[in-house]
């Protein structure tokens, strides 16, 4: 069948044109307070600092929630139910979805969606190894705009949204609403997301997570500059600028900035761009969550929370939402 392709990437032509990066840099400098969006993060280098960060000490966040998915995926897997058809939003190194494929009745196919298309390749190239009779539809887009999903080689009987890894963080909550809104849409009547979501807890290990002893997430940070010099030839002196995270308790979140080290000027393309000394990039925001925030949250994109599986400690959650209305009907 030709919508069934082992090895096909199916390109979602509405995806922007890398060349924007310039003007994103640009606008973002040019706001008050100065901003610049998170994906940026996520060329090559930054997306292997990613996973050394997944590997310290003090980042929590992957370990607890790879630990529930051994613990719970086959009562994940047995609330999924049969015939699912998996659709991941920035699929990633993939390891708790495998914990996930593995124990899953009879998928009618796995949608890993990711905006760089190598990574993508690679990942499925291993995952048509380890999975050989799943239907592997990869879709290179950006999952924040609305998809256009494969068409499955058979009749699913739910669409299933997963978005492991509190990715949800760093979306204010206005836009987190919109982001779950849109999964609504694309999972349909029956479908459901099964999302990773980080939970409020003591505010100094929450800071050490982003501020890690070997300095990993200070790296990762500062590569938004350097891709920026790499890739649009500003000149960023690196040894210029820190980084700093700090959690924000009103606002329930991390906040990551770039900081200034002195009062300097940065070529942007033909702009030059002012720093005045400890003056900050906002660069990144990981919300944390009560179970009731999220709720509510959930509730505000027209969803209701079926199922949470969360460690004894309550440090992260792994839940299941459907639609609010399947469940009054
Ligand atoms: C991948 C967005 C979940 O916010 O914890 C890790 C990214 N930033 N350390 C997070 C990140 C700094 C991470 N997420």
């Amino acid at each position: 069948m030709s919508s069934v392709q082992p090895f096909g990437i199916s390109d979602d032509d509405r995806r922007p044109p890398v060349s924007d990066l310039l003007e994103v840099a640009q606008r973002g400098l040019g706001a008050k307070p100065k901003r610049l969006p998170s994906w940026l993060f996520y060329d090559e280098l930054g997306s292997a600092l990613f996973e050394r960060i997944c590997e310290q000490p003090e980042y929590y966040l992957t370990r607890c929630e790879t630990a529930l998915m051994e613990e719970h995926a086959a009562s994940i897997a047995d609330t999924l139910g049969s015939d699912v058809r998996l659709v991941e939003y920035g699929s990633g190194n993939a390891r708790k979805t495998r914990l996930l494929l593995q124990h899953l009745h009879a998928p009618v196919a796995y949608i890993p969606v990711e905006i760089s298309p190598e990574p993508l390749r690679q990942s499925v190239e291993r995952l048509a190894m380890e999975f050989p009779r799943l239907p592997l539809q990869p879709l290179c887009a950006d999952f924040s705009k609305p998809l256009r999903l494969p068409i499955p080689p058979r009749a699913p009987r739910r669409t299933v949204v997963y978005f492991p890894g509190s990715t949800i963080g760093n979306f204010e909550n206005r836009e987190a609403a919109v982001l779950l809104r849109k999964m609504r849409n694309e999972m349909g009547d029956g479908g459901g997301i099964l999302i990773g979501v980080d939970l409020k807890k003591d505010q100094a290990v929450i800071e050490a997570a982003y501020n890690d002893r070997a300095g990993v997430t200070a790296d990762f940070t500062l590569n938004m500059l350097a891709r920026l010099n790499r890739e649009i030839g500003s000149n960023f002196e690196l040894s210029a600028f820190g980084h700093r995270a700090h959690y924000n308790p009103m606002a329930g979140r991390i906040e990551t900035h770039i900081v200034s080290r002195r009062d300097q000027q940065v070529k942007i393309g033909r702009a030059s761009v002012p720093f005045r000394a400890d003056e900050a990039i906002q660069v990144e925001y990981s919300c944390k969550y009560s179970l009731e925030d999220f709720a509510a949250l959930a509730a505000k994109a027209g969803l209701a929370v079926l199922r949470v599986w969360t460690d004894p400690q309550q440090m992260f959650s792994v839940q299941y939402l459907v639609r609010a209305s399947t469940l009054t009907r």
